[in-house]
């Protein structure tokens, strides 16, 4: 994989996922409903107040192998549903990001 300098978007994309993911596993590299939340509340501001009444049932339904916990594949499928529901959203997003900035 290529040093930090040398990474494209779409490595950063994966690597901040990776980042947020590691700042909130539990001693097992897993996220706990809690942890979950937390995130949703982080980083996820606009998911999160749309939800707000379903987060243990999103949970329950992204924690594919029923254990109680979300690892790094079931985090991401999240994150991934994330960005195909908000696909339009995120282009008029990105849009006015690169006429205020230059690039997306
Ligand atoms: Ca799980």
């Amino acid at each position: 994989m290529a040093g930090c300098k040398d990474m494209t978007l779409m490595e950063m994309a994966v690597g901040s996922m990776l980042c947020v993911f590691m700042q909130h596993q539990n001693e097992n590299g897993k996220l706990c409903s809690d942890a979950f939340k937390e995130i949703l509340a982080e980083q996820m501001p606009s998911f999160n107040e749309a939800c707000a009444e379903n987060k243990d049932e999103i949970f329950k339904k992204i924690d594919v192998n029923k254990d109680g916990t979300l690892d790094f594949p079931e985090f991401c499928s999240l994150v991934c549903s994330f960005a195909c529901a908000n696909h339009a959203i995120l282009e008029e997003v990105m849009k006015c990001a690169k006429e205020k900035h230059g690039k997306p």
